[in-house]
């Protein structure tokens, strides 16, 4: 057995790990000049994008071939079966993602130098091999706030390659908050015009009070988001965007101060932090909002639509004789109902437009609308309970998922939020909570990473903290759990960073001894 192992040509690490790898004891040649062959027309998007993948030549009579074959026993349109044989290279799938992914770990079998932007096929000798593989969770996110800080549409383009080549695909795209509204939406200007602007930036840490006196903006035309999201569908991503709502909504409400509770102008923010500054909760607030989701709608394909729902201050609801009105008038017991009673709108709009809300935790309190998913960011407690009750759930806690949290002691690291998630803890993440049964945990649809950017000014520091926690991620919500193992894992990595290295990813080197 070991004999076999060495004698073979090369057998470099998987990342996410498959389901099952089998190694056999020949080997073959992967040849530069290869065709993608399909057997019917719906492959046909796909060996196009499969030919680029593996940065395949195309000049000349082919001198090897990589079959995509249809295969309907294969469940999950996701899955996919991998042959490297002494009779060539096939990938078997019954969807489209299935090739996809069968190419993207074909490619991890080739040099890491195949990552590299520019990069051209070379002839290698590839050890045989049969890979089966599916994901264990459809739900494999990624979430990338780009509301505290712009990111270029390229960078952003980046993001969504190193997401692919994870096998990751869900993009939650969070496009507004207090400190930018990065979305433009027609029917009001203002809010990009005004919201996407902020005058200057919090400077170091939160107790240092200081601002950077440089103004911060920038936001993505509709146009840019359909190059965005159309470019994600091409790599299987589903792109989830997040408008945010009743709370985090001051640049907002800056651009159009009859949406806020004070009627007095305000400013976009400038300090990171939960503000007091939320939507009023009058009959034209949900108009509004409903007239940006139309627009949002529009743009975004996604079966799912997040209307955000955290962190809420219902101080100057409580403070309002408006709100507090309006409290009578509906019926509601308080603040906490008045928040449940916003969010029921919004889900009842989107039922009706054929799509589900998704929100944060939040949401839960004061009663959930029924066909609403929750996303679980202050711990698992959330997520267990809406599972329990029969709501879909995607696990984001705090605890295992915030990129934004140190990944090593905080002296040697740049400057970070806080918290400390190191690259084993993110490895530990277990999605599916012990407490759950088994027909309680089908609600568990996967779990995501978050990278909030208050601190994160640069693409560059993004793929910092995103790597390689993102890596360590993507195997806990791909790879099965009887195949998840750190130190297996802790084998593997170094391998996978030259990959990332070669695609000039600024990720974070591993500690020496490691
Ligand atoms: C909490 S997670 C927030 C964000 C912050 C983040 C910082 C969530 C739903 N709300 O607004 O950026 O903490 O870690």
């Amino acid at each position: 057995m070991l004999f076999t192992i060495l004698a073979a040509p090369s057998m470099p690490p998987l990342l996410p790990l498959p389901t099952s790898v089998k190694w056999g004891d020949g080997a073959v040649q992967f040849s530069a000049n290869s065709k993608v062959v399909t057997t019917d027309k719906s492959q046909k998007a796909e060996a196009a994008k499969i030919t680029e993948l593996l940065n395949l030549k195309q000049t000349g009579p082919a001198t090897g071939t990589i079959r995509l074959v249809k295969d309907a026993g294969i469940k999950d349109p996701e899955g996919y079966r991998l042959s490297v044989g002494l009779d060539g290279i096939t990938i078997r799938a019954s969807a489209p993602a299935g090739y996809y992914y069968g190419a993207q770990t074909l490619k991890q079998l080739l040099p890491a130098a195949q990552f590299s932007t520019g990069a051209k096929a070379t002839d290698v000798q590839l050890a045989t091999v049969e890979i089966e593989d599916a994901p264990r969770f459809k739900w494999r996110g990624l979430m990338l706030d780009t509301a505290r800080h712009f990111m270029q549409k390229g960078e952003i383009y980046r993001f969504i390659d190193l997401m692919a080549m994870h096998k990751l695909n869900s993009f939650h795209w969070h496009l507004t908050d207090d400190q930018g509204w990065r979305i433009e939406i027609k029917k009001y200007p203002k809010l990009t015009e005004i919201g996407s602007k902020r005058k200057e930036t919090m400077l170091g840490r939160y107790s240092d009070g200081k601002y950077d006196g440089t103004p911060h903006g920038g936001f993505y035309s509709q146009q840019d988001i359909r190059d965005v999201v159309k470019y994600a569908a091409d790599r299987h991503i589903n792109v989830v965007p997040e408008i945010e709502m009743p709370g985090h909504a001051q640049a907002a409400i800056a651009a159009y101060p009859e949406l806020g509770n004070l009627g007095t102008q305000i400013e976009v923010g400038t300090k990171w932090g939960v503000f007091e500054n939320v939507f009023n909760p009058e009959e034209k607030t949900v108009s509004f909002l409903q007239d940006v989701l139309t627009e949002v709608l529009d743009l975004f394909p996604s079966k799912f639509i997040h209307i955000g729902g955290d962190e809420c201050p219902k101080t100057q609801w409580k403070a309002s004789p408006r709100a507090q009105a309006l409290i009578k008038e509906r019926g509601l017991k308080n603040e906490d109902e008045l928040q449940s009673w916003f969010i029921r709108r919004m889900d009842k709009w989107l039922e009706k437009k054929g799509r589900r809300l998704i929100g944060w935790d939040e949401i839960l309190e004061g009663g959930l609308a029924p066909g609403a998913a929750v996303m679980s960011w202050r711990g698992m407690a959330g997520g267990i309970e809406a599972a329990k009750e029969g709501h879909d759930v995607v696990m984001s806690p705090t605890d295992f998922a915030y990129f934004d949290y140190y990944q090593a002691p905080a002296a040697s690291e740049p400057l970070a939020i806080g918290g400390y998630l190191p690259l084993e803890k993110v490895y530990s993440f277990e999605p599916v909570p012990a407490s759950l049964t088994p027909e309680e945990a089908k609600h568990i649809l996967g779990g995501q990473a978050n990278l909030w950017t208050e601190y994160i000014p640069s693409a560059r520091k993004a793929q910092y903290m995103m790597f390689p926690r993102a890596s360590a991620m993507a195997e806990v919500l791909w790879s099965p759990k009887s195949e998840r193992n750190w130190a297996g894992f802790q084998v593997r990595l170094p391998k996978h960073l030259d990959r990332l290295q070669s695609a000039g990813v600024n990720f974070r080197k591993l500690d020496a001894g490691r």
